[in-house]
């Protein structure tokens, strides 16, 4: 009787592989591509050379007796166990570093330069111009243009993060004091997900950040309107209020561009209404999410860098989230 349990934890890993939106086997550029390519080439040859030596087991056990000697020679004992491992790996070792250095071969400059810190356990994200100045600094999300040449430089102030969006490439680890670079090119636009992929403590498992793949105008429209300042909450008396809330209780630790709210221990909030998701990745970015983010993040995420804010009233509750709402 096979244990439904055994059952699940097989189909689990074997369906997020299939579901193409964070899946190694459905590469969105070509750094990811030659991975994939790597894997399926691994896994035919191992599958091949595993029935072959079944085959050859059935018949050194049941075979008929004057072939089953001839198996027993030495010239097989040589051959099948010295000579065809030697020119297996050999050709794999030299198809890997072949697909390796096309790997590495970096595309055309990079038209986009971001910088992705690890924090715990969320994500900093910077966009940079050429010379390396920071635009605007976001969080829990890279949005990138399709066909375009993009480099991330990864680092960490903590403890080694890993940096992984499967269907762009390979992880890259980020390790502090040290900026690792990484190019992709992605292919078409569409909707990814990255994880961390490096245990980093309590909340690694809830490390995710939002990838979107946009045309070139679309993006250039982003990167505009994240360029600006915050929404002033004009007139608006639910929406002040919220704004009252959010300067005494949380500027400390959150900025809001355009407000005095400069706090940097925690995500910019300059933009937040308008990311998919809140703390990187967890939930469904709307206003119950944030009401319920804010009154019982400890609650959501156990041991993040965000104390709940149980005590406000519901009043106090429904502004703020309103405000962190309104900041498209
Ligand atoms: C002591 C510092 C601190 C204070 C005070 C604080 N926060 Fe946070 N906040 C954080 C940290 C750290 C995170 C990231 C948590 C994570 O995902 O691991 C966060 C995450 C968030 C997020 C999710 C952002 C995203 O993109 O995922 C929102 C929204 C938020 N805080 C709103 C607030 C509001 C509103 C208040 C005030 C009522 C507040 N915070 C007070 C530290 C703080
Ligand atoms: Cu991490």
């Amino acid at each position: 009787m096979p244990d439904i349990s055994a059952c699940v934890a097989f189909a689990v890993p074997l369906a997020t592989m299939w579901a193409d939106k964070q899946s190694a086997l459905h590469p969105r550029a070509d750094q990811a591509g030659f991975s994939a390519e790597i894997g399926w080439v691994m896994f035919a040859g191992g599958a091949g050379i595993f029935l072959l030596v079944l085959a050859i087991l059935a018949v050194a056990l049941y075979g008929p007796e004057r072939v089953r000697r001839r198996l027993a020679g030495r010239a097989w004992l040589l051959g099948a166990g010295v000579v065809f491992p030697v020119v297996v790996l050999s050709a794999l070792l030299v198809y890997s570093l072949v697909m390796a250095a096309a790997m590495l071969r970096a595309p055309a400059p990079a038209a986009v330069r971001i910088e992705v810190m690890g924090e715990m356990w969320w994500w900093r994200v910077r966009y940079l111009d050429e010379q390396g100045r920071v635009l605007f600094e976001t969080a829990n999300e890279i949005r990138i243009p399709a066909g375009q040449p993009v480099e991330l430089l990864l680092g960490s102030r903590n403890v080694v993060h890993s940096f992984w969006v499967p269907n762009l490439a390979g992880k890259v680890d980020m390790v502090p004091g040290h900026v690792n670079r990484l190019r992709i090119q992605a292919r078409e636009p569409g909707v990814l997900r990255g994880q961390c992929a490096e245990y980093c403590g309590a909340q690694h498992a809830n490390m995710m950040f939002d990838v979107q793949v946009l045309a070139g105008p679309d993006f250039q429209a982003w990167l505009r309107s994240q360029q600006r300042p915050a929404a002033a909450p004009a007139g608006d008396a639910r929406l002040l209020a919220g704004q009252r809330v959010f300067l005494q209780a949380c500027a400390q630790c959150h900025t809001v561009r355009g407000t005095p709210a400069a706090g940097t221990l925690g995500p910019d909030l300059t933009h937040v209404g308008s990311r998919p998701s809140l703390a990187a990745g967890m939930l469904r970015n709307n206003v119950g999410s944030l009401a319920g983010w804010i009154a019982g993040s400890q609650h959501i995420k156990p041991g993040n860098g965000m104390p709940s804010f149980d005590q406000l009233s519901g009043e106090q509750l429904r502004a703020v989230a309103h405000y962190m709402e309104s900041l498209q």
